[in-house]
């Protein structure tokens, strides 16, 4: 990276890398593994800050499709908080699709935030839950140990990435991606637009930088 990381003000938030993430697991996410190594680096030699989410579903989720008799996942449904795309059953609490892979250097995180454990409301973001309301206490404790910048890894960038840097920027943190640590599921939007597509104009709209580790 050539950005000089300041060791005491910057973090690295590694998100969602869980076992049904990754390729092989029941939301993966194509070469979702080839972050892994980069995020590595990142952990042994770049960050002395860091922390890491885990989606924590119980098994009657309201994003399971499963869930939904007659719907199928990736569809779109309407719930009290807004819109919520149903994913295939994933995630779900102590089980080995919800652990974070053994392949991280997990001993390098000074938090583990869970997030998505109620039943009736997602939770892609690890600030809010998706009724924008719910906290996780996430931004309590980066104000507590004086974080001003927040650099993103992880899975996937068009969701639970997408949605924390935006909260990242609402919360007053300069928030970045790293792109070389982050892939992501790129649904067709129903207007012609790839979720990826639409979220990263978002997110340069709201000034998330782009920049690439140096790995
Ligand atoms: C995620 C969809 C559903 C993610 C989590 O980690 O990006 N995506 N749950
Ligand atoms: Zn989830």
């Amino acid at each position: 990276m050539i950005m000089h990381i300041n060791q005491q003000t910057d973090i690295l938030a590694v998100i969602d890398v869980q076992n049904d993430f990754l390729p092989g697991g029941a939301l993966g996410v194509k070469d979702g593994d080839q972050i892994i190594p980069v995020i590595n680096h990142l952990l042994s030699h770049r960050f002395q800050r860091s922390f890491a989410t885990q989606d924590w579903h119980p098994k009657d989720h309201i994003s399971f499709a499963c869930n939904h008799p007659g719907a199928k996942p990736y569809d779109a449904i309407e719930l009290p908080y807004g819109k919520q795309t149903l994913w295939p059953a994933h995630a779900v609490q102590n089980t080995k699709g919800a652990e974070l892979s053994s392949e991280l250097q997990q001993d390098c995180f000074q938090k583990i935030f869970r997030k998505g454990w109620h039943q009736d409301i997602d939770s892609y973001s690890a600030f809010y839950e998706n009724d924008c309301k719910t906290s996780t206490g996430l931004i309590n404790w980066l104000q507590k140990i004086g974080i001003k910048r927040i650099f993103f890894a992880g899975l996937a960038e068009d969701f639970c990435v997408a949605y924390s840097a935006m909260d990242a920027v609402n919360a007053g943190f300069e928030s970045y991606i790293i792109i070389d640590a982050t892939k992501p599921v790129n649904l067709m939007l129903s207007n012609q637009i790839s979720s990826t597509e639409y979220q990263k104009k978002i997110l340069l709209a709201i000034g998330t930088k782009y920049i690439l580790s140096d790995k």
